[in-house]
């Protein structure tokens, strides 16, 4: 029995299309994805804006949401709820140049429009969350914007959308890079300032993925840590990363089985997921895989979570605790990795 509810999003599920080649699997319909995360222990799906609207920007306000709410209608008869809402900001030629920083007006005005559709869609669907993965707030060129000025930018949007609905909360997905050369927001820090620079911070906290605090040549536990410590961890997305390239979204624990523990270690130890958060995967299928196969890597995420799970449980703390007492660390590392081996 696991003590988290585990979400994913139907990005995770997907045609295998990469930077270097095309397509290679079929698209999945969104209502049989949803129905096997169900079968596969799934108890949330994490949305884009135009997951749950595919063609959001060809429909007025009240259309957007009787769409949303055809949505909601299929999480229900699936036993499922919505996590988050994300405005997907990098994909329109609007934004090209970033959405709340672009240099151009009428761009930042779209942003703020998909932002505000967003939160609509959340409504429709059931939820408060909102989570801004700034792909483009940054620079490919770097004094092709003014960093001081970007930063207030980005807390300018965030400000009108707490504004906008005084029950949303915003999550920020910080990540250093990719697809920008350099990200505004590249850390757990990052957004704890921003979240205290907003106009209610309760409402701005953090979403922490693996890969991306990897990226950012951080640990992904001390990012975690560092989060809960301001008791602003909204949410994870757990998966893995073997080191600093391209974002991988590895299944979770599948490059560093070690690090996997210490994430869902220093969860448990500060009862995450108690005030209803998720553990949310955000893993990608190897292009290599065939269709029939394309759910493995989340079947196989959610069963090393799981198995963390019971080795967290399992972990002698007290024994822990003597060879910090006793100051011998290399007792307690030997610990650790038999403890892993174990079966
Ligand atoms: C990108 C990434 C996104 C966000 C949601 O690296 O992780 O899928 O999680 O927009
Ligand atoms: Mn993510």
């Amino acid at each position: 029995m696991s003590r988290f509810k585990y979400s994913a999003g139907p990005w995770n599920v997907h045609s295998g299309a990469d930077a270097f080649g095309p397509p290679v699997r079929d698209e999945i319909a969104f209502v049989t994805k949803v129905k096997k995360f169900k079968e596969i222990g799934f108890d949330a799906i994490q949305f884009h804006d135009d997951d749950a609207v595919p063609n959001i920007n060809d429909l007025n306000e009240d259309q957007i949401i009787k769409e949303a709410q055809k949505v909601k209608t299929i999480l229900d008869d699936h036993g499922l709820v919505a996590e988050f809402v994300a405005p997907r900001l990098w994909m329109d030629p609007r934004t090209i140049d970033g959405g709340y920083t672009s240099n151009r007006a009428e761009d930042r005005e779209f942003a703020m429009w998909r932002s505000y559709r967003s939160i609509d869609i959340a409504n429709a669907l059931g939820c408060n969350n909102i989570v801004l993965w700034l792909a483009r707030e940054g620079t490919y060129v770097y004094e092709s914007k003014d960093p001081v000025i970007s930063t207030k930018r980005i807390i300018e949007a965030m400000n009108k959308m707490l504004e906008y609905d005084k029950n949303i909360r915003v999550l920020i997905e910080t990540k250093p890079n990719e697809p920008v050369d350099i990200s505004f927001c590249p850390t757990m820090g990052h957004t704890m300032a921003l979240s205290s620079a907003s106009v209610d911070p309760d409402r701005v906290g953090g979403l922490l993925e693996t890969a991306h605090a990897v990226l950012a040549g951080l640990d992904p536990a001390n990012e975690i840590a560092f989060a809960l410590a301001f008791d602003k961890l909204f949410s994870v997305h757990l998966n893995d990363q073997n080191g600093m390239k391209y974002d991988q979204d590895k299944a979770f624990a599948v490059d560093n089985l070690r690090r996997g523990f210490n994430q869902v270690k220093v969860l448990m130890d500060n009862n995450y997921g108690s005030r209803g958060e998720f553990v949310g995967l955000d893993v990608k299928a190897i292009r290599t895989q065939n269709i029939e196969n394309s759910y493995r890597h989340l079947e196989n995420s959610l069963k090393i979570a799981k198995l963390l799970e019971g080795k967290v449980e399992r972990f002698d703390n007290k024994f822990a605790q003597q060879c910090i007492d006793a100051r011998d660390y290399e007792a307690l590392e030997m610990y650790v990795v038999e403890h892993l081996m174990q079966g």
